[in-house]
This record gives C-alpha cells, structure tokens and sequence, in this order.
C-alpha cells in the first residue's frame, strides 16, 4: 500500500508544486482535496513553465489518473480555462477525474468574496477574491451546489434560483450592493460550462480506494499550508478548507489508515500573502532580498509576499497537527550570501517563553521571536549531492529538524527537478 500526503507546513507557496512534481512522475493517482483556484502551483519542466490552480500538475505525466475530489471547491469557468491552456500545450486531460461531490463555486461567491472584503475594511483578510469562503459557507449552511446536482437539471435550475435570490437580497440589503444577478442567466452560463465538464465527472472516492486497495502509488498534494487551517491555522486570517493532512481523509472520502505517509514542505524562510500574524517577518532589506532572490510573488494573484526567517515554533506546530513523518526543506539557496541566518527557536511573551504556538491572535501579537544565529553560505545552487553542500548549509538543514521535530529528507536548492537533494 503506497498512499503519500504532501502538504505546506507554514502559509502556503513552500514549493510543494515541485515536490508534488518530483513525486507525481511514479505516481499512479494524483489527488486534490481541499481549497480550490485560490491555491497557485507552478511547475517547471524543462525550461516550460506550468501555473496550476485546480488541476493536478501529474496531469503532466502520460498516464497518471489526475483527481479532483469531494473537498475542493471548483469554478467550472476557471478550471476550464486550464484544461484549455493544457489542451494548447498539446497535454491530454483525458486522465482527469472530477468528483460529483465536489461544490461548485458560483459567480455570487466570487462577488460576495469581493463585497466582505470590502466591507471588513482594516480588518481584511487579504483572501484571493475566488469566492473560496462563500462557496464552503453554503457547503456547511447546506445549500451548496455540487457537480451531481448538474446531472439533474430541475435539482440544479432550482437550486440556482434559490441561492441567486437570497444572495441577491443579501448583496443588496446587508451590504447595499448594486449587483444583482439573473438567475436564467447564471443557469444558462454555468450550464454551458458544467455540459464540458460532464466527461471528466466521477465517484472520485470509489478511484482511490480501489488504487490503493490494487497497490498503486497514490499522492495527495496539498494547498496553501497548515497555518492557513481554518481549524489549526492563524483564525481568522486562514483559508476557509483544511490543508493540514487530516483535510485529505475528509476531502478525497479515505480513512486515515490507507495513507502512510505524510511529508510537510517548508521554506528555509518563511512567506505569508494576505494579512495576519507573522511573527518572524522582515521588514528591512534582507526580507526585500529574499523576496527578490525568491521570486516571492503570488502565483494566482501577482501579490508581493512577506517574508521572513525560518520559524521552528510554526514548523513543529506543523509537524504535530499533521504528523509529518519528514520534511522537504526547500529554497534554502534563496539564503545565499547573508552573513548570518536566523531561526527562530521560541516566542518571547514578557516573561514567559512559549514552544508552542498559541492559539489567540492577541496573545501571538505580544510575543517576539527568539533568534538562534547561524552562519550563512554562498552559491549552493549546484550542489547535487548533501555531501558537496558547505558545513553551514548542512548545520542549518539539521537543525531545522532538529527544532520541528521530524527528518529533513529532501532539500531544494533551485527550482528545477534536478535541484533537490535526498537526505538519507
Ligand atoms: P482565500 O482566498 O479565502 O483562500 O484567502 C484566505 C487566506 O488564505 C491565503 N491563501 C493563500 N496563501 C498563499 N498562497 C495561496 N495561493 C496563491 C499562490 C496565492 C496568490 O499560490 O501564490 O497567488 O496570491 C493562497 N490561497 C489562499 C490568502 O492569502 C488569505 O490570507
Ligand atoms: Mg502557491
């Protein structure tokens, strides 16, 4: 039995696209299980440079059956607009499974995303205005429409003009807007799109358990990162599905004992897009460095992340909210020629030092990082090997572990598949 979970263990945007990739080339399944095209995956192959936001990157590999499942929230015109791009590439899509189960995000999502926004002013999350939040709030309030409800066209028309008349009264009278959308119109859109979307419709759920129960190797590749967990995460300033890895047993419909293996990508840095608390942030030259050495920009918004040092209170937080069993530590070439490293080791709260990360906002507003410095490196990003990665790159990646609790077992120094180095 080989069912594998990667997942982000910071806010998202560690690079799990290139792990993912690495991984996908001998995996038989790739699965998506929770978030929707908010989430930015960039892949790149020999010099090509893929943006993924709702399909599976293993859509690349000939042959790998790519999943969408029950708990990712898809926008039919979007994913459409990626089929598309593969399709101009001269990649099939063939292989790609859609679950029936799975929530279709609607163009009121998107509005009212937009509108709550707007109106929460200072406070705003900074959320990627893909009508993520609305879409899982009519899922947990019941009156979400999924692919099945496509198959039944008085089901979906029905449940089309009910949702478009309270969103309408709700964008109008609660937060006098001035959109208002037509039902017949929204039907006869989205039928359009749901119709090219009907061959890819599947029992996604009855896909992977018969994989696994067969032996195949099947990867679930995660979205945006544990500290953006609407459970787990930095609330409210976290995305409204579960990244952590127990999200996957949920949003792709298996138990927790047909997966074993759980592996958390990080960044030798750290990075946040949108709001919230960031304990280790930088706000001098050193985070524009790593900014620009990393090309920390968002994939699916173009936003400018912040950045800064490794937090090892985040990592181990992650470790255990996830049970990663390793760690792939990626980037850590973006930290070339600064003098010294930091990591931050605890958080400084007056008196009192915390190892773990608290769960209120307030508390986490008054704690300072406390640093451990470690000596930096040079140009590593032609090491293929750990052996022939300088002593202080080597004292870093170890103590990254060390401080998180788990292995680091793979270490990106590029971008490309063959900058990552496997830690026995
Ligand atoms: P949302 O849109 O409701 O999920 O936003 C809520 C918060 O979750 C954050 N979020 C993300 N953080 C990092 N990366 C994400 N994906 C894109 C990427 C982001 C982009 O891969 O680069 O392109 O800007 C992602 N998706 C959601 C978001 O910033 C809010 O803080
Ligand atoms: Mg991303």
């Amino acid at each position: 039995m080989s069912a594998k979970v990667i997942i982000g263990a910071q806010w998202g945007d560690e690079g799990k696209a290139k792990i993912i990739d690495i991984l996908s080339e001998e995996s038989d399944v790739v699965v998506r299980s929770q978030g929707g095209n908010n989430a930015g995956h960039t892949v790149t192959v020999n010099g090509d440079v893929y943006k993924f936001h709702l399909v599976p990157s293993g859509i690349l590999y000939p042959g790998t059956i790519c999943v969408v499942g029950n708990g990712v929230v898809v926008d039919p015109k979007g994913i459409l607009e990626e089929i598309a791009l593969l399709h101009d590439k001269g990649i099939s899509t063939d292989n790609l499974k859609i679950s029936l189960r799975a929530h279709i995000v609607m163009p009121y999502h998107k509005t009212l995303d937009g509108i709550k926004e707007e109106y929460r002013g200072n406070s705003d999350i900074g959320t990627t205005k893909k009508g993520i939040g609305p879409c899982y709030m009519d899922k947990a309030e019941r009156s979400g429409i999924r692919m099945c409800d496509y198959l039944n066209p008085e089901v979906f028309e029905a449940k089309v003009r009910e949702n478009v008349k309270i969103k309408n009264s709700i964008i109008k009278n609660v937060f006098n807007g001035d959109v208002q959308f037509d039902a017949d119109a929204v039907i006869e859109e989205y039928k359009g799109y749901l119709e090219q979307l009907r061959p890819y419709f599947a029992d996604t759920t009855v896909i992977v358990y018969n994989a696994i129960e067969e032996g195949k190797k099947v990867l679930f590749e995660g979205a945006q990162g544990s500290l953006l967990d609407i459970d787990l995460g930095t609330y409210p300033y976290v995305t409204s599905s579960h990244p952590v890895t127990g999200g996957v047993c949920i949003g792709a419909g298996v138990g927790p004992t047909m997966i074993n293996d759980c592996i958390g990508v990080m960044k030798g840095y750290v990075t946040r897009v949108g709001k919230g608390p960031f304990p280790t942030e930088l706000f001098d030259e050193t985070g524009d460095q790593i900014r620009n050495v990393g090309h920390e920009f968002g994939t699916t918004t173009g936003r400018a992340r912040r950045c800064g040092w490794f937090d090892a209170v985040v990592g181990k937080f992650a470790v255990r909210t996830s049970g990663l069993t390793a760690i792939a530590l990626n980037k850590i070439d973006v930290l070339a020629n600064i003098d010294k490293v930091k990591v931050c080791v605890a958080y400084k709260k007056g008196d009192e030092i915390l190892k773990e990360f608290p769960a209120s906002l307030e508390e986490l507003a008054k704690c300072e990082p406390v640093y451990e410095e470690m000596d930096g490196w040079g140009d590593i990003s032609q090491a293929r090997s750990y052996d022939e990665l300088p002593d202080t790159a080597k004292a870093y990646i170890q103590r990254v572990g060390e401080l998180c609790s788990a292995k680091v077992t793979m270490v990106g120094v590029g971008p490309n598949r063959d900058q990552n180095i496997y830690i026995d």
